[in-house]
């Protein structure tokens, strides 16, 4: 708190596919911890989501489905702005010009659209390349001083800092430069197939990966079947071998907020199996609530639209007095409106 007023934290998830908890460990865990004592701004990037091809019918009902996980993990709507992107005008209009400002050699370094781009049969279009900026965008929009995300996230905050100092150093100071909160433990969530690679929402195999919505049968299964390795111990070790149990021990620490090494001690003598009966309990019992609050919340689309009406608003307001903000310092003529 700063004169009485509240720092403000921002964030998005894009509504590409089920959440996962890849997403819930590394981004939406801080997002409830943090709504008590920020003002706190929580979208649905649905802007960022055409990136990719979607279908307009399905994206129209994973949008909604995302805002109604977000009051399901515990995101109380009177205490947080929870909105859609595309319902405020602004994140787009001060993506060109920021656009204006940012190099394309900067662009070129993202590891996440090296990543995207590299798969087989991308559609490698300009907005996967200039993502980045439309996150910057959504980012200093709103003056945020903290962005919570997972690893994946951090090299575009970064450039986020760059084009606010860029931005201020060139107009003079009009942008908080933000920070990102990136969790020391779980900020990359391995997928449980191919612990080498982040589990993702996106993907299309999908036996890696655990949606917060899930069936409880299918949540078992994948955690009983995930790979480990041909060894005995639940120990947290480096190497590429150990990926599996490293992540399957950061899944447990993380949803029981239990210390890896209190489960390694609690674990002397056992094995995988019954280490990952354990955890694919524990799973369950923590995502059959979302699952549940989370239907009965789609199944009630005039609160979900009242809840979304309410924080784009609170958000318009902001979003306008920033936009006109930065286009009377650039040097655009204000229209009388
Ligand atoms: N596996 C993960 N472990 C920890 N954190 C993660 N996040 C994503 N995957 C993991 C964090 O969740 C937030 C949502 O990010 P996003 O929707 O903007 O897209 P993303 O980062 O690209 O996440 P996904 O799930 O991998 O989406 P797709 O498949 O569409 O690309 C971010 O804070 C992210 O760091």
């Amino acid at each position: 708190m700063e004169n009485g007023k509240k720092k403000i934290i921002l964030s998005g998830i894009q509504p590409t596919g089920q959440l996962t908890i890849g997403n819930y460990i590394g981004a939406m865990k801080n997002f409830v911890r943090l709504q008590n004592d920020y003002e706190t701004l929580y979208m649905v990037v649905d802007l960022h989501a055409l990136t990719v091809p979607q279908d307009p019918k399905e994206l129209r009902h994973k949008t909604l489905s995302v805002i109604a996980q977000y009051i399901a993990v515990g995101l109380d709507p009177d205490k947080n702005n929870l909105f859609i992107q595309s319902h405020v005008t602004g994140h787009t209009e001060l993506t060109w010009i920021l656009g204006c400002l940012t190099g394309l050699g900067e662009l070129s370094r993202m590891t996440q659209f090296k990543d995207k781009s590299s798969k087989p049969g991308a559609s490698i279009n300009a907005g996967l390349f200039t993502y980045p900026i439309l996150m910057a965008s959504d980012i200093l929009l709103y003056n945020a001083d903290f962005v919570p995300v997972g690893e994946d996230q951090k090299q575009h905050v970064e450039l986020t800092r760059d084009i606010a100092v860029k931005f201020n150093y060139r107009y003079s100071d009009t942008f908080t430069v933000p920070e990102p909160i990136i969790p020391k433990s779980g900020a990359r969530i391995m997928d449980l197939q191919n612990p080498l690679a982040k589990m993702s929402k996106s993907d299309t195999g999908g036996t890696g990966r655990i949606a917060l919505i899930d069936d409880p049968n299918i949540v078992a299964k994948r955690i009983k079947s995930a790979v480990t390795d041909s060894g005995m111990e639940i120990k947290f070790s480096e190497g590429d071998e150990k990926a599996g149990i490293r992540n399957l021990l950061t899944i447990y620490s993380n949803l029981t907020d239990t210390p890896v090494s209190e489960l390694e001690d609690k674990y002397i003598g056992k094995g995988y199996g019954d280490f990952k009966k354990d955890l694919a309990d524990i799973v369950v019992e923590k995502l059959t609530p979302i699952r549940n609050k989370h239907d009965d919340l789609m199944k009630n689309k005039d609160y979900l639209e009242t809840v979304l009406r309410k924080g784009a608003s609170a958000a318009q307001d902001k979003a306008w007095r920033m936009l006109s903000k930065v286009y009377r310092k650039v040097g655009l003529v204000q229209a009388s409106r």
